[in-house]
């Protein structure tokens, strides 16, 4: 088991007191737990105070655009199966402007971890109010009280083969599905059916174009 010393990278410029810093704890104490190679893992963020862990945390890191830390996760697993991929961002980056990328990257089973550390605030941009804040927060843009019911983005915690069950602390305890967790231990992982090879980085895969596009791949490639 390697030190959680060993994932160090940069030295952090959050705020003194920030939450982020315990959740960048928390993953390398797992990756410590886990041993998990820097040089076969990858940490995908979007944009945010939170999204900067890219940069605290030692693998290979991609630094993404807001909201799109999962697409460019999924693309990351595709171009290679081995890789350990974890992403990670904030209430905004996921719940707001990444509200798709978070439903269909879910649906489509692909195996990678989400790390959302949430504020209930955009913090990096000073202070609006985010789909995980309480009604009535004044920021600056509810400057008289938010009027929207916040998102519940909590990780509901039952048996998550049973659906019925699932479906029943929804309508009773949760206002939205969020946060909810499906785990299908008999479906196959997006990577497996996508890849005519889920065992072999995409790139060294030999790709044989359809008829209609071989001349084109003649021309640009
Ligand atoms: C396409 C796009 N829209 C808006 C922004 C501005 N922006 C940057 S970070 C951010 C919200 C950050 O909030 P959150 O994801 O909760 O991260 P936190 O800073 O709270 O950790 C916004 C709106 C942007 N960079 N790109
Ligand atoms: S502004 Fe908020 S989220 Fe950003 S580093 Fe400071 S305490 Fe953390
Ligand atoms: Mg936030």
């Amino acid at each position: 088991m390697n030190d959680p010393k060993f994932y160090d990278k940069e030295k952090p410029t959050w705020c003194p007191g920030c939450g982020d810093y315990g959740v960048l704890m928390a993953l390398k104490k797992a990756a410590s737990e886990l041993n998990l190679d820097p040089a076969n893992t990858v940490l995908v963020t979007g944009i945010g105070c939170s999204s900067k862990m890219s940069s605290y945390f030692y693998s290979y890191g991609l630094h993404g655009i807001h909201g799109r830390a999962l697409a460019l996760a999924t693309g990351v697993k595709l171009a290679n199966p081995q890789l350990t991929v974890i992403a990670a961002g904030g209430d905004g980056d996921g719940y707001a402007i990444g509200m798709e990328h978070f439903m269909h990257t879910a649906k489509r089973n692909i195996d990678i971890t989400y790390v959302i550390m949430d504020n209930q605030i955009y913090g990096l941009t000073k202070g609006q109010f985010s789909p995980t804040s309480n009604e009535g927060f004044v920021t600056n843009t509810s400057p008289f009280g938010n009027i929207e019911t916040p998102v519940n983005g909590r990780t509901v915690n039952h048996d998550f083969t049973d659906k019925q069950k699932a479906f029943e602390v929804l309508v009773n305890e949760q206002k939205f599905p969020l946060g909810l967790i499906y785990k299908e231990e008999n479906k196959k992982t997006y990577e497996t059916q996508a890849l005519k090879h889920p065992d072999k980085p995409m790139a060294l895969q030999k790709y044989k174009a359809p008829k209609e596009y071989a001349s084109l791949l003649d021309i640009f490639v």
